[in-house]
């Protein structure tokens, strides 16, 4: 079978329409999310108005995607998974790909270029450097710390971008940078942190007024279900193409994205491909970040203490549809002022059909990484909202508790093998913080109180509490007996 490449004619259709040999918008995050995301509504914008919007695309590490979309000349596809169809399509608006932790200096001189205008991001939560404590600029991460100190040879995702806004303050071009990541507020939090970076390490002060001038941070809210590529994904892509593609991309049908229309210096006609333009972005985040991304760590975490391994098999379960209801009902809805004309009902029956679907095989254990950043965008504020009008939210603490039990070893508590899959960066501090704890009481006490939530959520002594007791009755009698309880509270 002959692999995807310049000179191979594969049977699947382009996406929307090719690029243009001009990058306009340079983009860090070469991962499954971006490709099936903004990289689609980019391609079906090009379709419809013509731009010099190529997208030069940077991974922060990983060479998993840049090697094979270079020998193919950019390309790959997207496999669109959903219960009755499958289709293939293939998207070729990357004009660019490297590596940045191997070549810095490409990445600051393509976001400096003038003729770029748009810096779009998908970062994970974790490439923000936020603290959980304070939530801004986290310098006690030594790469933060290190860049202050050394800001013209940085490495940690701010410092590279504060370094190319002060490159290209010289030429004062505008531009703009979209966040598309989970992040509450994403486009004001990455501006705040960029501006504190400066700040930390004494920028001129006419870097830091292009900055807040001629910088746009719009928010956005994402969202498309996108799992890793599998080798089952090879060779449904190989069968529909006949072509072999190294570099695929599963995805759901679903796709929105919803933005500020405040852009700096233009951008693709992606209102024209389907994304939503809205003043209200952010009441879009919470909905999404809440009722979607919450409930998604609820049922990674209740399922892989269960032994699910897709997020299929841990949605049929019912005591996690339960657990999952209530959540929503009682502790996520009232924390929300929804958008003007949305219908939360609709909302939830599509997000049920989306985590029925068996053929995305979306790993309990994907949804479930690096749980110690991505919950802060997902509990505190909703559970605090709920704590300040006198009610214990029961099933924000045992997402809570599910997280502790599938994470921080516990004395004689075996999570099992699809917990033990699940990636966290905070493992080790996890660890060393519960290291003397042995109790299950104590040692979720040890993580509340440990930095891994925000104060203002510990000071609230009743939910601390309920984390705590949870965390042993998961241990005691297991995460179905710990839903009850929580359902019944
Ligand atoms: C998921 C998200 O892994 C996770 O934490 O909740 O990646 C989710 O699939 C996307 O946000 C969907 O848009």
């Amino acid at each position: 079978m002959p692999f995807l490449s310049a000179s191979t004619t594969p049977h699947g259709a382009i996406i929307g329409a090719s690029a243009p040999p001009t990058p306009g918008i340079v983009h860090l995050g070469l991962g499954n999310f971006h490709r099936a995301h903004c990289a689609v509504y980019t391609a079906k914008a090009l379709a419809i108005e013509a731009g010099e919007w190529g997208i030069d695309g940077f991974a922060n590490t990983s060479q998993r995607v840049v090697m094979p979309m270079r020998a193919q000349n950019y390309r790959y596809s997207v496999l669109e998974l959903s219960d009755d169809a499958t289709r293939t399509g293939i998207v070729d608006v990357h004009r660019g790909a490297a590596i940045v932790s191997d070549t810095p200096e490409a990445f600051i001189a393509s976001v400096a270029d003038p003729t770029r205008r748009i810096l779009t991001l998908t970062i994970s939560e974790l490439g923000y450097c936020r603290s959980s404590r304070t939530g801004r600029l986290d310098t006690d991460i030594p790469a933060v710390r290190s860049d202050i100190a050394d800001p013209e040879n940085p490495h940690s995702t701010i410092g590279l971008i504060a370094r190319a806004l002060t490159i290209r303050s010289l030429s004062g071009e505008p531009m703009t940078i979209l966040s598309c990541d989970n992040l509450q507020s994403n486009g004001r939090t990455t501006r705040q942190l960029i501006l504190q970076f400066l700040d930390a390490s004494r920028a001129d002060e006419d870097v830091v007024n292009f900055v807040m001038r001629r910088v746009a941070f719009p928010n956005s809210m994402v969202d498309r279900i996108t799992p890793a590529t599998t080798a089952t994904t090879i060779a449904h892509v190989e069968n529909s193409l006949g072509v072999r593609d190294r570099c695929p991309v599963p995805a759901e049908e679903f796709s929105m994205w919803v933005l500020e229309d405040k852009f700096a210096a233009g951008r693709p006609a992606w209102h024209a491909a389907g994304a939503i333009m809205s003043d209200e972005v952010e009441a879009y985040e919470l909905v999404k970040l809440r009722l979607l991304n919450g409930s998604h760590s609820l049922i990674a975490y209740l399922g892989a203490l269960d032994g699910r391994e897709t997020i299929a098999q841990a949605w049929a379960q019912p005591f996690i549809r339960q657990a999952v209801n209530e959540c929503i009902e009682r502790d996520y809805l009232p924390s929300i002022t929804l958008p003007r004309g949305f219908d939360p009902k609709e909302y939830i029956e599509s997000l049920s059909e989306r985590w029925a679907n068996k053929r995305l095989e979306h790993r309990t254990a994907q949804v479930g990484s690096d749980g110690s950043a991505k919950l802060l965008q997902r509990i505190p504020v909703a559970a605090e909202h709920a704590l300040a009008s006198g009610r214990v939210p029961h099933m924000l603490a045992l997402t809570v508790a599910a997280w502790i039990c599938a994470i921080a070893p516990q004395d004689g508590y075996d999570p099992g093998p699809v917990a033990a899959e699940i990636r966290e960066p905070a493992r080790g501090q996890l660890t060393e913080a519960t290291r003397h704890e042995h109790s299950p009481r104590r040692a979720a006490r040890a993580i509340m109180r440990n930095g891994f939530m925000p104060p203002e959520l510990v000071a609230f002594a009743e939910f601390t509490h309920r984390v705590e007791e949870l965390v042993e009755t998961i241990v005691r009698h297991g995460a179905r007996a710990a839903s009850r309880d929580a359902v019944d509270a």
